[in-house]
């Protein structure tokens, strides 16, 4: 498996992609410097799904960048995943560790602390949180929790936690500094023009909030001496 990097995890959208080639996306959005794919057409029968997620898990291995396949662990493990995204209504995490192995990444999305804890605690690898801001892509995704809820499952959890939700070149740094360890977006990156400059920019953003996060740690090391 690469490096199981989620600094800039990038999610495929059918409508944002506008007609265009999703593996062109994605591998614009790698250029650019996503260090994470995942495969997200809700709206796709099962065989057309395994045949694109064939050319992304292709492109994504080639360029060492993870692939992770969102909802179906089956799937995740036909296509060689390194990993399966779970919402809460999808498979119990045990429930998919049995499908899917010890090896694989399980990530599951939590909105608050008892989600959180009970993901931590049934073995899963990263957490996706939120939405952090409102989002137009996700009809469904309930009301913001923002960042201070951000930084409270950074108090609580050990887990790489990955932001979502309405995050783009503008907030991204900030939410890297409340605690996230990678974004994950959608708009931002799939439904820009130039997505490689787009994604491109997203990871200077992210990588400036880790900077400011060590920055900050330092500074207060000192203030504390
Ligand atoms: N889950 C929570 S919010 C969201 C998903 C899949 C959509 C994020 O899309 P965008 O365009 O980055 O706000
Ligand atoms: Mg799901």
């Amino acid at each position: 498996m690469p490096d199981p990097c989620l600094d800039l995890y990038v999610i495929t959208d059918r409508r944002w992609e506008g007609g265009r080639d999703p593996v062109e996306v994605a591998q614009a959005a790698i250029r650019g410097g996503a260090t994470a794919i995942q495969l997200r057409y809700k709206e796709l029968p099962v065989r057309e799904l395994l045949r694109v997620g064939r050319r992304l898990r292709e492109v994504t291995r080639e360029h060492g960048v993870l692939f992770i396949v969102n909802d179906r662990a089956d799937l995740a493990l036909a296509l060689e995943a390194d990993g399966v995204h779970l919402g809460q209504d999808d498979l119990p995490l045990p429930a998919a560790r049995r499908v899917v192995g010890p090896r694989l990444l399980i990530g599951v999305s939590v909105a608050d602390e008892g989600e959180a804890l009970r993901a931590q605690r049934e073995g899963a690898d990263y957490l996706g949180v939120g939405p952090i801001f409102a989002t137009a892509t996700k009809a469904d995704a309930g009301a913001p929790v923002g960042l201070e809820r951000l930084r409270q499952l950074r108090r609580v959890s050990h887990l790489p936690l990955v932001a979502i939700g309405g995050i783009g070149p503008k907030n991204a740094a900030q939410v890297v500094q409340a605690g996230a360890d990678g974004v994950a977006v959608v708009s931002a990156v799939v439904g820009q023009p130039d997505v490689a400059a787009a994604a491109a920019m997203l990871a200077r953003q992210v990588r400036h909030g880790k900077d400011m996060r060590c920055y900050l740690a330092k500074a207060k090391g000192v203030a504390e001496r």
